[in-house]
C-alpha cells in the first residue's frame, strides 16, 4: 500500500529536491498538481501562468520516465480540488496515504496553509540555495546592519567562487564602479534564444488564454524554456554570447531594447530547473577561460551568489509580516499606467509596454524606473509588491517581496537598503536614451514640462526629512536642498503638488 506523497510545487522543478530525495519511488506517489489557488491568489501575467504549467508538466512527464509514480492534476481537470491542501487530501484518500512529505513553499502563505494541513505533512529544508537558511540566521545574529555586500563576501570565501587562495580574485571583491557604462549608439545585442511551443506547451497555452487572458500582459507570442534542457541552453547562450558585456552594460536602459545583455535566467532558477552553484560555475569557468572579463564574472555571480541569497534569507528571517510593512505610510494608488494606461513618462511607458509584453524588465528598470517612480509618488507599497509579483514571469514572493517592500520601496524601514533607491531624473537620462524622446525635459526643475522625477524627488526629500537628514549617506542631498533659495524650493514643491494632484485626479500626465 502507498504510505506517503510526495509533495512537488510548480516551482519546485528540480530532480535533487529534498522531498524527491526523501521519497521511495517503490511505494511513495508524487503529487502535483494546476490548482487555481495558486493560479488566482494574485493575477499572475499570463506568460508566467504558462510557463508555470508547461514546465510542470514536462517535468511531471520527466519523472514518470525515471520510474516515479506521480498524480498529476490539469486545471482543467473536473475533479480538480482548486487547493494544494485540497489535492493533497483527494490523493491521499485515492491512494489510502496518510502522510505527505514537502519542501518547503517559497512563501509563507503556503507553509502556513501546508503546516496546519488536515493530514499530517513534514516539511524538509529548501537546499536549493547556496546558503541555508540557518546559515543566513547565524549570519544575520547580532548583526546590527545586515549588509549584502558583508554577506556575500562570506560566500565567496565559503564557496570559493572567484578566489584566489584567502583574495578575491582580480583583487577586488566588488567591480561594481567599472560596471556604470551608460548606453551608447551602436551597441548590437544577442537576439535572445526562443523555444517554439511544442503540442504540449500549446495545450497549456489554449487553456490559459481561456481561463486567465484577460489577466494583464500578453500571452502570445511564447517563446519561453520549459525545461532543464532548453534551461541549460539559454544558460549556455548567455554566457557565450552576453556576459562578456554583462558587467558594463549592467545598469543601461535603452529604448525598445528590453534585454541588453541581461541573462533571462530568473524565471528557470526560481523554478527549480538550473541551480544557482551551476549557474555561478559556469560564468566562473568563463571567467577562468579568458573569454569574459572579471567586472563581468563579478558582476553577475553577486547578483546571485550575494543578492539573491541574501534576498532569500531576509524574506524568512523578517517574517510573514513583511508584505504588509509601510515604514514611510505611503498610501497613494498604484496610478493605472502600470496596467498600460498612458503616461507621458516615456522611461515608465516603456518598461511597463516592456513588461506587458514580455512579463520581463531587466533590474534598474524595475528599481529606478517603476519602483523609483512609486516611492517618490509615495504609492502604497502593498499595492507595489502585488503589482511586481503579478507581472513578472520570475516572480515568487521569497525574492519578489525583499526586493520590492524592502529595496525598492523603503518599506522595511532599513533592513534591506541603507537609504532610499530615489533619484531625479538625471540619474535615468545618465543611464538610458528614454529622456530624448520624452514629452517632458530632464532638465526642467519646475514648470509645465519639468520631469516628474525631478520634482517628486525633491517632494520626496522634503516629506522625509524627519527621517533621513540623520542619515549621513543623504546629508549632502539635503545640503544641496537647503542651499537652494527659499522661493525656488517653493516653487518645486508647489509644482510637485500640482503635478500629483492631476495624477490623482486621473489626467494623463
Ligand atoms: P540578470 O541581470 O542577468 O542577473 C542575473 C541573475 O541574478 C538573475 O537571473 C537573478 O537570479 C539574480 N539577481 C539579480 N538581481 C537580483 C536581486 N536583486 N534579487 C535576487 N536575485 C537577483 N528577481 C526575481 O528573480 N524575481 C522577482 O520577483 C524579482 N522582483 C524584483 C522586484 C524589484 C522591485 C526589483 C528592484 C528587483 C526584482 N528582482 C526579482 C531582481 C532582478 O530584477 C531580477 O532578478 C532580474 O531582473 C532578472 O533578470 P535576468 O535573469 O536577466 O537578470
Ligand atoms: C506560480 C504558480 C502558479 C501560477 N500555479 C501553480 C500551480 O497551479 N500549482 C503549483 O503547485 N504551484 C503553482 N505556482 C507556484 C506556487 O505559487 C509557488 O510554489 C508558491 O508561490 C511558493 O513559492
Ligand atoms: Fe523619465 Fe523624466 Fe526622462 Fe521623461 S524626462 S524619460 S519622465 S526621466
Amino acid at each position: 500500500m502507498v504510505s506517503r506523497l510526495i509533495l512537488v510545487l510548480g516551482d519546485q522543478l528540480s530532480a535533487h529536491l529534498s522531498a524527491l530525495r526523501e521519497g521511495d519511488k517503490a511505494r511513495d506517489v508524487v503529487v502535483m498538481a494546476e490548482v487555481a489557488q495558486e493560479a488566482e491568489y494574485v493575477r499572475h501575467h499570463p506568460k508566467k501562468i504558462a510557463l508555470v504549467f508547461a514546465a510542470m508538466r514536462k517535468f511531471a512527464r520527466a519523472l514518470e520516465a525515471e520510474g516515479w509514480s506521480v498524480r498529476y492534476t490539469p486545471l482543467d481537470d473536473p475533479e480538480n480540488a482548486g487547493s494544494i491542501v485540497g489535492e493533497l487530501l483527494r490523493r491521499a484518500q485515492e491512494t489510502g496515504a496518510g502522510e505527505v512529505i514537502a519542501t518547503e513553499p517559497g512563501e509563507w502563505r503556503l507553509v502556513e496553509s501546508l503546516t496546519h494541513a488536515p493530514i499530517p505533512t513534514y516539511l524538509l529544508p529548501d537546499d536549493r540555495f547556496i546558503a541555508s537558511r540557518k546559515r543566513f540566521e547565524d549570519w544575520a545574529k547580532g548583526r546590527k546592519a545586515l549588509r549584502m555586500e558583508y554577506f556575500y563576501r562570506e560566500m565567496r570565501r565559503e564557496t570559493g567562487l572567484l578566489m584566489e587562495g584567502d583574495a578575491p580574485a582580480g583583487g577586488k571583491w566588488n567591480f561594481d564602479h567599472d560596471n556604470r557604462k551608460p548606453p551608447k549608439e551602436g551597441l548590437e545585442f544577442p537576439a535572445p534564444i526562443s523555444f517554439a511551443p511544442d503540442a504540449e506547451t500549446q495545450a497549456v497555452l489554449d487553456l490559459v488564454a481561456e481561463r486567465y487572458g484577460e489577466n494583464f500582459g500578453d500571452l502570445m507570442p511564447f517563446d519561453l524554456a520549459t525545461t532543464r534542457d532548453e534551461a541549460l541552453q539559454v544558460l549556455a547562450h548567455f554566457v557565450t554570447h552576453a556576459l562578456p558585456r554583462f558587467g558594463d552594460y549592467q545598469d543601461a536602459m535603452m529604448q525598445d531594447q528590453p534585454y541588453l545583455f541581461h541573462a533571462l535566467i530568473s524565471p528557470y532558477m526560481n523554478l527549480g530547473l538550473l541551480s544557482p552553484m551551476e549557474v555561478c560555475r559556469a560564468a566562473e569557468k568563463a571567467w577562468q577561460d579568458g573569454d569574459v572579463p572579471i567586472n563581468a564574472a563579478e558582476g553577475f555571480i553577486r547578483q546571485i551568489l550575494g543578492w539573491r541569497e541574501y534576498v532569500r534569507g531576509i524574506y524568512y528571517l523578517e517574517g510573514p509580516d513583511y508584505t504588509t510593512r509601510n515604514a514611510l505610510r505611503h498610501d497613494r494608488d498604484l496610478p493605472a499606467f502600470y496596467w498600460g494606461a498612458a503616461t507621458h513618462m516615456n522611461c515608465i511607458s516603456q518598461t511597463v509596454a516592456q513588461t506587458q509584453k514580455y512579463a520581463y524588465a531587466h533590474h534598474i528598470q524595475r528599481l529606478m524606473v517603476t519602483g523609483n517612480f512609486a516611492l517618490l509618488a509615495g504609492v502604497d507599497p502593498h499595492q507595489v509588491h502585488e503589482w511586481y509579483l503579478e507581472v513578472y514571469a520570475d516572480a515568487y514572493e521569497w525574492v519578489e517581496a525583499p526586493n520590492t517592500v524592502g529595496m525598492s520601496q523603503f518599506a522595511d524601514g532599513g533592513v534591506i537598503a541603507s537609504k532610499p533607491y530615489v533619484s531625479s531624473g538625471a540619474y535615468i537620462n545618465r543611464m538610458s536614451d528614454y529622456c530624448k524622446t520624452c514629452a517632458y525635459s530632464v532638465t526642467a526643475k519646475t514648470g509645465e514640462k519639468a520631469c516628474p522625477f525631478n520634482l517628486l524627488y525633491w517632494h520626496f526629500l522634503d516629506r522625509h526629512r524627519d527621517r533621513f537628514q540623520g542619515n549621513m549617506r543623504m546629508k549632502n542631498i539635503y545640503a544641496a536642498w537647503d542651499r537652494m533659495d527659499a522661493e525656488r524650493r517653493e516653487t518645486v514643491l508647489r509644482d510637485a503638488n500640482a503635478w500629483l494632484s492631476r495624477l490623482d485626479a486621473k489626467e494623463v500626465v
